[in-house]
């Protein structure tokens, strides 16, 4: 099979594998493009929660991206875990000199056990100055209620929260509405000026680490391939849906989804 695209992840690994860089890779994989990566961070972690976060020293960092994407230029970037200010100002300096377009960012703050990904000053730039840099942002419920200030518990609150995060400066903003105690599941894309909401049945069950990693880089891999955003988001979700669905039920927590379960979407066009 032919590639589809090539795309650059910048995030943190998971060692249990359903999350992070780990399910980016899965999920490129799986839509037929080929994944490269910049690992700003190694947690040490099953399906319990995080045991250890290690740094990857900025320098590192910057180096893996720039010095692999001289030689194979990205068609997007993928953005996840990133941890520490410094982090984000490297990331910052490195997208400056490698000119790549397409970039979406998944704000990572919390991971599904509680466990803090973010500490409080990056929250503060990541706001100032990466959100304003990217194509599209995908913050979750508690996520956007950071970013935006709003207390999210409607439909009608996750728009407000998306144009309050439009006006910090984003571009196109998807709010997931997994965290919403409604019937179904409602994801809200607040594109140039038009709102777009993706209805999908909610699928109970505890299996769900690292859907937003996922998500993320699904709508990375079509939007590469020259979908537009609506149509990435969309099928990105689709996607999800599916791996959940079909979660092969590992570890004792909050296990994994399954990233190789769709071959209708695998084989897309
Ligand atoms: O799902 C958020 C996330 C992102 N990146 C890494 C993670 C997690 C959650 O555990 O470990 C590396």
């Amino acid at each position: 099979m032919r590639l589809k695209s090539k795309i650059l992840v910048i995030a943190g690994s998971d060692s249990s594998g359903g999350a992070g860089i780990q399910a980016d890779i899965k999920t490129i994989t799986a839509l037929g493009s080929y994944a490269m990566t910049a690992i700003t961070a190694v947690t040490s972690q099953n399906t319990n929660g995080i045991n250890s976060i290690s740094p990857i020293p900025t320098k590192v960092i910057s180096k893996q991206i720039e010095h692999t994407s001289k030689d194979i230029k990205p068609d997007a970037i993928k953005i996840g875990m990133l941890h520490s200010e410094n982090v984000i100002k490297t990331v910052l300096r490195s997208l400056d000199k490698i000119n790549v377009k397409k970039i979406i960012l998944d704000p990572v703050m919390v991971a599904k056990g509680g466990h803090r990904l973010i500490d409080t000053n990056s929250i503060k730039i990541l706001k100032k100055k990466l959100l304003k840099r990217v194509t599209l942002i995908t913050p979750n419920i508690p996520e956007a209620e950071i970013l935006s200030g709003i207390k999210i518990k409607t439909i009608q609150d996750m728009i407000n929260a998306a144009k309050k995060i439009k006006i910090l400066g984003a571009k196109n903003i998807l709010i997931k509405g997994g965290h919403l105690e409604t019937n179904k599941i409602h994801n809200v894309l607040l594109g140039r000026n038009k709102i777009k909401i993706f209805n999908s049945k909610k699928i109970h069950t505890k299996n769900t680490h690292g859907t937003g990693c996922t998500l993320a880089s699904a709508i990375t891999t079509f939007y590469s391939c020259g979908k537009t955003l609506n149509k990435s988001c969309e099928l990105g979700i689709n996607y999800v849906n599916h791996a959940i669905k079909n979660g092969p039920n590992y570890g004792k927590g909050h296990g994994p989804i399954n990233h190789i379960n769709n071959i209708k979407i695998i084989n897309f066009k």
